[in-house]
């Protein structure tokens, strides 16, 4: 009788713990950046905003279709190279994974939305600024930042009609962003009535620029603008003082980072650069900004690098679109996302057509000090 009513209740436990375990939900997030290499702060910075949304989702409980999900992290190293890229966004297909944020860079978030788009995974970039990205008709891609035609196109007029650059050299690094970037700030001098006196190039993983800081300097230029990343923006611009230009330095969103002033090791002057990352708060939405920044330095012990709040946004808009279909099926939450109307600590969210944000902002900062102070938030 005895042996008959263990077996009874063991039976029962089996069910209810077989039925609790078939409630939950895993929704796995894949996120990639690079987190080695030159720019493995920033990849450190954006994968941290991932994690910080992530962590925050688990611990406040969020129910799809009826079932408590729990979320989990797939965390990618791409490096910033476009192979690796695509070898890594093939690898988070292969796990089954129900949407991605990434990459960091368009020279990997390009070629990676083709896999995604043809798994049909829904892929958020929270900081790839070129173009392209969102013009191959994936409905799959989506962006929550400004993209280089409004930064490039900003700055080039910033840097004409503030600055009165009457002598400007711009310098790129080749790469899908920094050449993009460079090709729209030039555009938009040129349509501006400048003129760019000299036009030179580098690479993402140069570190030695004597010898077209040389043919800047033959220009006399009142403003170098530099198109790439932080983490040669940084030793460009103390070459820059060692061979005696004292131009300002304008860039996009890759060199408007906390880690600037650092890789200048204290050659950049106050106001010296003015940079522009592709989001902006304004108003009443900058308290949420500032919480968001004041909790990630109290969890990682670091400041934010620059597209962390992005990143944090994009996951829990994305949850947000699985929360309201129902279901974490990227078919099935899709349309939703691509509906989204979403108010984060990076301000409100909204897709066009093509993936992109609807009415995107840009913040303006200088250095003072060695640290980034706001000049503008530009619409
Ligand atoms: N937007 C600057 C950094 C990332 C990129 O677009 O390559």
């Amino acid at each position: 009788m005895q042996v008959k009513l263990k077996a009874i209740v063991g039976a029962a436990l089996i069910t209810l713990g077989a039925s609790a375990f078939a409630q939950e939900l895993v929704v796995k997030i894949g996120h990639v950046g690079p987190t080695s290499g030159g720019i493995a702060h920033l990849g450190k910075d954006n994968e941290n905003g991932a994690r910080m949304a992530i962590d925050e989702l688990n611990a406040k409980g969020v129910t799809i279709g009826g079932k408590k999900a729990k979320f989990e992290l797939l965390a990618e190293d791409d490096a910033g190279d476009p192979k690796q890229g695509t070898a890594v966004a093939q690898k988070l297909v292969d796990s089954k994974v129900n949407g991605v944020i990434g990459h960091l860079n368009s020279g990997t978030t390009i070629p990676a939305s083709k896999v995604y788009s043809d798994a049909g995974i829904p892929q958020i970039s929270p900081s790839a600024t070129n173009p392209k990205y969102t013009r191959n008709g994936y409905k799959t891609a989506f962006r929550v930042v400004a993209d280089d035609v409004h930064l490039g196109g900003t700055l080039g007029r910033y840097a004409v009609n503030t600055l009165k650059g009457k002598s400007i050299a711009v310098i790129d690094d080749r790469t899908a962003y920094g050449q993009g970037v460079a090709e729209e700030f030039e555009k938009a001098v040129k349509a501006a009535g400048g003129k760019v006196a000299e036009r030179q190039f580098t690479t993402d993983k140069a570190t030695d620029f004597t010898a077209i800081l040389t043919a800047v300097k033959s220009k006399k230029p009142d403003v170098v603008f530099y198109g790439g990343m932080d983490a040669v923006a940084g030793p460009m611009i103390r070459q820059m003082k060692q061979l005696g230009i004292n131009a300002k330095v304008v860039g996009g969103d890759g060199i408007c980072t906390g880690e600037l002033p650092k890789l200048a090791a204290g050659a950049m002057s106050d106001d010296q650069v003015v940079c522009a990352e592709a989001g902006g708060v304004e108003g009443k939405q900058k308290a949420g900004m500032e919480k968001f920044r004041a909790d990630f330095k109290k969890k990682f012990n670091t400041d934010v690098q620059l597209y962390a709040p992005y990143v944090y946004d994009a996951v829990n808009l994305m949850v947000a679109a699985m929360v309201k279909a129902g279901s974490a099926d990227p078919a099935k939450y899709l349309p939703e996302l691509a509906k989204t109307k979403y108010s984060g600590v990076t301000g409100d969210i909204a897709f066009d057509e093509k993936g992109d944000i609807k009415n995107g902002a840009l913040t303006l900062f200088t250095y003072k000090g060695g640290k980034r102070q706001e000049l503008a938030v530009v619409r």
